[in-house]
């Protein structure tokens, strides 16, 4: 693997790196979005003096889809806590998911945000330096044939651009659908998934001796492994477990977000 060829983030000795994933905001219709989405909000908040980088790894967003102009009304809050983040200062990154690959242009430039659609490679610049990549962690690995062919599909260019002309009700309306079918298809081996992602991390270890950690999410399933060749983190979720990654100059620290704002360390 060329560690050259992923987006990088230089990390100074003694800087905060967040990392969290799969809110999947707006896949259920009650309060429990609303809640759920409140907690990303006070998070986001609370990361304006408690970091410098913040990377979110994936589905945030249970759908979206970027317009030239439109930009989602639901998403309003989210958004906008995003961007004063960004304006505070915080270097804010986001590597797509399979949910939210979608997003483009108009929601990086309005937010303040890196967008990235694969996997960010951070350095830290210790003596040795060290090396994460982070990355979603959909489609990986051996298997999953049917799935990788959804993925590639659903990031066609031109199937892109032929969604784009339909008027933004109708076109979240599909994305809706579209999301739905994604979250049936990939809903029924959770197990295998989270061992199956574990496994892709030491591979990656081990086959890149540069790396350090890898950094993965999708599997819903907050996890720090240690294997021979170097450190796995997962940053689980924001719909069951509200936990993130910080990485500072103490290591990594997989911890949970309680709303009211109020941190514990959970591994
Ligand atoms: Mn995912």
């Amino acid at each position: 693997m060329d560690l050259h060829a992923h987006q990088q983030e230089i990390v100074e000795p003694d800087e905060r790196v967040h990392f969290f994933s799969d809110a999947h905001l707006d896949s259920e219709k009650d309060s429990r979005t609303l809640e759920r989405e409140q907690r990303v909000i006070a998070f986001l908040e609370q990361l304006r003096t408690e970091a410098d980088v913040l990377v979110i790894l994936g589905d945030l967003f249970d759908f979206y889809f970027e317009y030239k102009t439109v930009l989602p009304a639901r998403h309003l809050r989210v958004m906008a806590g995003i961007e004063a983040l960004a304006r505070s200062g915080v270097r804010c990154w986001y590597v797509a998911g399979n949910h939210d690959f979608w997003l483009g242009e108009l929601f990086s430039r309005t937010l303040g945000v890196r967008l990235v659609p694969d996997s960010l490679l951070l350095i830290r610049e210790t003596d040795p330096p060290l090396r994460v990549l982070a990355l979603h962690g959909d489609g990986l690995g051996e298997g999953d044939t049917g799935y990788k062919i959804l993925k590639k599909c659903l990031r066609n260019r031109l199937l892109i651009r032929l969604f784009r002309l339909l008027h933004p009700d109708w076109g979240y309306a599909l994305a809706r659908f579209t999301s739905r079918t994604s979250r049936k298809y990939t809903a029924n081996r959770q197990a295998a998934r989270v061992e199956a992602s574990a496994d892709t991390a030491r591979k990656l270890l081990a086959s890149c001796r540069e790396l350090d950690t890898v950094i993965l999410a999708h599997t819903h399933q907050p996890e720090k492994r240690e294997f021979e060749h170097g450190l796995y983190l997962n940053s689980g979720d924001w719909c069951t477990h509200f936990s993130y990654i910080k990485w500072s100059a103490a290591g990594f620290e997989l911890k949970s977000f309680d709303y009211p704002p109020k941190s514990k360390t959970v591994a």
